[in-house]
C-alpha cells in the first residue's frame, strides 16, 4: 500500500512506459498490498497495545473499553472464542472446554450473540478494536460424546462427526487423510500428521474442502460483519498455509461504519516455532503476522537471569535475536497456554504470579520496538505444582456454582477483585501501555548498558526507560536524548494534574539525567516520556 502511494506521489511510476514489465509489478504490488493489509491491526488514535482479556464475559469487556480501554490508550482486545463449544463436567468448566468447538452459533460461556453485538459496538464506538480467537482446525475432542451439553444447547455427536447446526458430517473431517494408528497427531517431524491428524483427540477439519472453507469464512465474516477488526487464529501449525489462504481470500473487508474502505482484517497466526521442527513460522509470514513465542521464552530467560542471560545481551532484542521479521511478529511476555504449562515456552516463563518480575518483563516489551505487542491479562486459579506439572492447569475462570463465570468488579483502587488479576490495570503495565503509544514510530537509541543487568535505552526524544535487574544499586548518569525539563517517572508514581506521585527526573538542557535505582526497590525501573514532562 505504501508502494502505491509513494509511487502516486513521485509521479513516476512510468506504467505507460513498459506495459509488461509493469503489469507484473503492479499485481505483485497488489498481492503484496493485500497480504502486508493482513499485517495490519488497525488500532486507531496512535493507540498500540492489545489486550488478551481471557475468559470476560462480553458484557464486562464492553463496560472495560468505555471506563479503561480507551482513556488509557489500549488498541484493542482479543476475545476468547465466541462460538459455541462443548459443556464439560469433568473437569469441571474447563477453560480449555471453549477450544472444543460444536458449531458456529454465536453463544458462549461469555455470553450471547446479542451482548457479542453491543461489546463489538460499544468497543468500536470508542475506537477499541475486537479481535476474536478463531478455533477453525478442528471440533470438539472425539471422546466428546452426542447430546446437547454444549453453550448453546444444540444437538451434536462426537461419535459419529456430526454438528448438524453448521452442518458438518463425518465427510468434512480428516480421517482417511491421516496416516497415524492412533489418528491423532504422534509425531511432530511429520508435516502431513501435525496437519492431518487428530491434534490431543480434536476431531480434525478437511480445510481443504470448498464446502467447509466456505463454513469457516462465514463464520469469520459474520463477526467482520458485526464489526470485528481481525482473527486471532488458533492452532495454525496444525493447517496447511494453503488452505489458511483460501479461507482468508474468502473474508470481507472490515465494516466501514468504523473502518476505511478497503482495510483487510488483522490476521494473527498461533505458530509455536522454537526451532527444531520442520514447520517453521516462515511459511504463514505471507497470510497475516504469527505468535513469536521465542520472545516469551527469551524474555523469561532473560529476566529470571537463567543460562547466564544478562539484560545487556539485549542490546540487538528482536531479529538480532533469531526472531521472526519485525513486521510478522506479535509478541506476549506469557499467554493462556504457557503461563500454566500449556502449549509450550517452559519453566521461564514469567506471569503475574512472579508480578516483579512480570511488571519489569512486559515494560521491557513495551519501551521495545519490536513487534505488535499484546498484554495477557489474567484470572487467578489454585496453582497447585507437584514435580513441575500443575495439577490445576485446567481450572475455568472464576465462576459462580453453576458454573457460570462470575463478572469482573472493580474496586475503589482500579484493581480487579473476585479473582480477576487484570495485570493491564496495573500501574506500572498500564503506563508503559501508554509510553508505546507515546513513543510510536521513533527508534530505539541511546542505549546504555553496565555490561550485566543494568540498561537503558530510548525511543527518539519522546522516552527513555532504565532498568536495575542486578543485586546491586544504579547510580548513574545518561544521555536520554529528551529535551531539558523535569519528567515524572510512570512506574513509581504518575503524573497528576501538574504533580508527580513518583520519582521526578531532571534532564538538563543536554539531555542528561541521573538515575538511581535500587535494586531494593518495589520496582527497579524508571521511565519517562514526552507526556509525562511536568
Ligand atoms: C485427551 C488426551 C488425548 C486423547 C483425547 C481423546 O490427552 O491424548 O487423544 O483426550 O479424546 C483437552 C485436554 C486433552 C484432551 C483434549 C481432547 O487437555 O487432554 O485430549 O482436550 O479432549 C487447549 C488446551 C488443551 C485442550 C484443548 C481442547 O491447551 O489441553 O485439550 O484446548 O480443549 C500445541 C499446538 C497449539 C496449541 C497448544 C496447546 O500446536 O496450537 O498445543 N495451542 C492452541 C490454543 C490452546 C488449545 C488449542 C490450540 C486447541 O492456544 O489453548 O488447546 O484448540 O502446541
Ligand atoms: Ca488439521
Amino acid at each position: 500500500m505504501c508502494i502505491n502511494t509513494n509511487c502516486g506521489a513521485a509521479g513516476k511510476c512510468g506504467f505507460l512506459a513498459h506495459p509488461g514489465k509493469n503489469m507484473k509489478l503492479f499485481i505483485l504490488v497488489a498481492l503484496f498490498g493485500l497480504s502486508l493489509a493482513q499485517h495490519n491491526p488497525h488500532t486507531k488514535h496512535g493507540r498500540t497495545a492489545i489486550v488478551h482479556l481471557f475468559e470476560w464475559r462480553w458484557a464486562d469487556i464492553a463496560a472495560e473499553c468505555e471506563r479503561f480501554l480507551a482513556p488509557n490508550g489500549y488498541g484493542g482486545v482479543q476475545i476468547s472464542p465466541p462460538n459455541e463449544h462443548i459443556v464439560l463436567d469433568s473437569p469441571w468448566r474447563p477453560w480449555w472446554q471453549r477450544y472444543q468447538p460444536t458449531g458456529y452459533n454465536l453463544c458462549s460461556r461469555s455470553g450471547s450473540e446479542n451482548e457479542l453485538r453491543d461489546m463489538i459496538t460499544r468497543c468500536n464506538n470508542v475506537g477499541v478494536n475486537i479481535y476474536v480467537d478463531a478455533v477453525i482446525n478442528h471440533m470438539c475432542g472425539a471422546g466428546g460424546g452426542e447430546g446437547t451439553h454444549n453453550s448453546c444447547g444444540n444437538w451434536f455427536s462426537a461419535n459419529k462427526e456430526e454438528f448438524p447446526t453448521v452442518p458438518y458430517t463425518h465427510w468434512d473431517f480428516n480421517d482417511n487423510k491421516c496416516r497415524t494408528g492412533s489418528g491423532n497427531i504422534e509425531n511432530y517431524g511429520d508435516p502431513n500428521q501435525v496437519r492431518d491428524c487428530r491434534l490431543v483427540g480434536l476431531l480434525d477439519l478437511a480445510l481443504e474442502k470448498d464446502y467447509v472453507r466456505g463454513k469457516v469464512a462465514n463464520f469469520m465474516n459474520k463477526l467482520i460483519d458485526m464489526g470485528v477488526a481481525g482473527f486471532r487464529v488458533d492452532a495454525c501449525k496444525h493447517m496447511w498455509p494453503g488452505d489458511l489462504s483460501a479461507v482468508y481470500g474468502r473474508l470481507h473487508n472490515l465494516n466501514t461504519k468504523w473502518f476505511p474502505g478497503g482495510s483487510r482484517p488483522f490476521i494473527f497466526q498461533e505458530v509455536i516455532d522454537l526451532g527444531g521442527e520442520p514447520i517453521t513460522s516462515k511459511e504463514y509470514f505471507h497470510l497475516g503476522r504469527v505468535t513469536e513465542f521465542k520472545h516469551s521464552a527469551k524474555l523469561g530467560t532473560v529476566i529470571r537471569k537463567w543460562n547466564g542471560e544478562k539484560l545487556s545481551y539485549t542490546k540487538n532484542w528482536g531479529e538480532g535475536w533469531g526472531f521472526m521479521p519485525n513486521g510478522n511478529a506479535v509478541v506476549f511476555v506469557d499467554n493462556h497456554d504457557n503461563q500454566r504449562g500449556h502449549g509450550a515456552g517452559g519453566a521461564s516463563i514469567v506471569t503475574f504470579w512472579d508480578a516483579r518480575l512480570h511488571k519489569m518483563a512486559v515494560a521491557y516489551m513495551l519501551a521495545h520496538p519490536y513487534g505488535v505487542t499484546r498484554v495477557m491479562s489474567s484470572y487467578r486459579w489454585n496453582r497447585h505444582i507437584v514435580n513441575g506439572k500443575d495439577q490445576n492447569d485446567w481450572m475455568g475462570p472464576p465462576s459462580h456454582g453453576d458454573g457460570s463465570t462470575k463478572s469482573v468488579p472493580i474496586n475503589p483502587d482500579q484493581t480487579c477483585g473476585d479473582g480477576w488479576v487484570c495485570e493491564h490495570r496495573w500501574r506500572q503495565i498500564k503506563n508503559m501501555a501508554i509510553f508505546r503509544n507515546v513513543v510510536n514510530g521513533q527508534p530505539q537509541s541511546n542505549w546504555w548498558d553496565n555490561q550485566s543487568n543494568q540498561i537503558a535505552f530510548g525511543r527518539g526524544n519522546r522516552g527513555f526507560i532504565v532498568f536495575n535487574n542486578d543485586d546491586w544499586n544504579l547510580d548513574v548518569t545518561l544521555n536520554t536524548g529528551m529535551p531539558g525539563g523535569t519528567y515524572c517517572d510512570v512506574i513509581s508514581g504518575q503524573k497528576e494534574g501538574s504533580r508527580c506521585t513518583g520519582k521526578q527526573i531532571n534532564v538538563g538542557g543536554d539531555g542528561r539525567a541521573h538515575f538511581k535505582i535500587s535494586n531494593s526497590d518495589e520496582d527497579p525501573f524508571v521511565a519517562i516520556h514526552a507526556d509525562s514532562k511536568l
